[in-house]
């Protein structure tokens, strides 16, 4: 009997050019272009192009690769590529009035696949929404829209024992929802939440019909996949239009939902700092805001982190920047 090896338990994403990710093992790329489309298999992995910017110099794509063999397919719209342990699947959802239906039946199937292929434990989601604070015909906020045919699909279509996801939900200049995910097959994933935040899962019904589907931040193999955080405290946004005190609020629930003493609360001997996080994405409101993000990150990251900036609405109109990242201890320099 072969006995799997450690090799293909590992997972990891880098940020390249676009194009500039030839090689083996990828198991999907998302583009953050100049262009939104549904996925397709392109250069043998599913391929997701979401519109972030309008210049292509500000273009790059996120790779996620794996080690030995990957199968790739399509179903349902939706394209996905696996190997023994991880399962890579994007999906989108065309433009529309409303979403609350699509967005049920859209996730609904992705929760049917990763039934089918026997990933049942989705570790990470990252979900693309245009117009995000816009209002729909019935006067109800886009957001509002998605997150209620989220949070059906999660109720009815996934398995109760497996728990939401750390995820991030946020803007996309193109047309249509675009989504990513990803699952695993077996093994201990452990889905945090942050004492300084009420769980998203339980916000009040002021901030829409159902209420967000996702968790602070998601634990496997010694790595914290950290889902967007913005300057919420409890359930409510905290320095309305003032971005230094919204940037320090959110680094500081980041540190301490990543802190030995968070994570110990449950269940995880493990603890990291600001400096452990790396593949940063920093979502801000406000053009003008860009060089103050830049050197509010240069002070709060690691000199090594990768970081892209992304210009994008938020999820909710008074927050003006989010942050996420994947923290891992580093190795080598300090
Ligand atoms: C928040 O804390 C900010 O809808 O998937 C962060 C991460 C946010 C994920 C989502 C939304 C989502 O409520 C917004």
């Amino acid at each position: 009997m072969a006995v799997r090896s450690l090799q293909h338990e590992r997972i990891e994403s880098r940020f390249v050019g676009v194009g500039q990710d030839e090689g083996s093992g990828i198991l999907g790329r998302i583009v953050f272009g100049v262009t939104s489309a549904a996925p397709r298999i392109e250069n043998g992995a599913p391929t997701l192009h979401l519109k972030m910017t309008d210049e292509a110099r500000d273009s790059f794509a996120e790779v996620w690769s794996v080690s030995g063999e990957t199968r790739s397919g399509t179903v349902n719209d939706l394209v996905f590529a696996h190997n023994d342990a991880y399962l890579f699947c994007a999906g989108f959802i065309p433009a529309s009035d409303h979403y609350t239906e699509a967005a049920r039946k859209t996730y609904a199937d992705a929760f049917a696949l990763v039934r089918e292929l026997s990933f049942p434990k989705i570790f990470r989601m990252w979900n693309f929404i245009p117009h995000i604070n816009g209002e729909n015909p019935h006067g109800l906020e886009v957001y509002r829209d998605f997150c209620r045919g989220r949070a059906v699909a999660f109720e009815e279509d996934y398995a109760s024992t497996a728990g939401m996801p750390a995820a991030t939900g946020i803007g996309t200049w193109g047309e249509g929802v675009g989504f990513y995910f990803l699952a695993r097959r077996e093994g201990v994933v452990r889905h945090i939440e942050n004492a300084r935040q009420t769980p998203a899962y339980r916000y009040p019904q002021r901030y829409g019909p159902k209420p967000p589907s996702f968790a602070r931040a998601t634990h496997m193999r010694n790595t914290l996949y950290v889902s967007g955080t913005a300057s919420i405290i409890g359930h409510e946004t905290v320095h309305e239009g003032d971005l230094g005190k919204q940037w320090e609020v959110a680094t500081g629930n980041i540190a301490h939902l990543v802190s030995a003493e968070n994570l110990a609360a449950q269940g995880v001997t493990d603890g990291y700092t600001l400096h452990d996080l790396d593949r940063i994405k920093v979502y801000y409101r406000r053009e003008a805001d860009l060089p103050s993000v830049m050197k509010l990150s240069r002070a709060a990251f690691h000199p090594d982190a990768d970081i892209r900036f992304l210009k994008v609405d938020i999820c909710r109109a008074d927050l003006l920047v989010e942050i996420e990242g994947i923290a891992t201890h580093r190795h080598g320099s300090d």
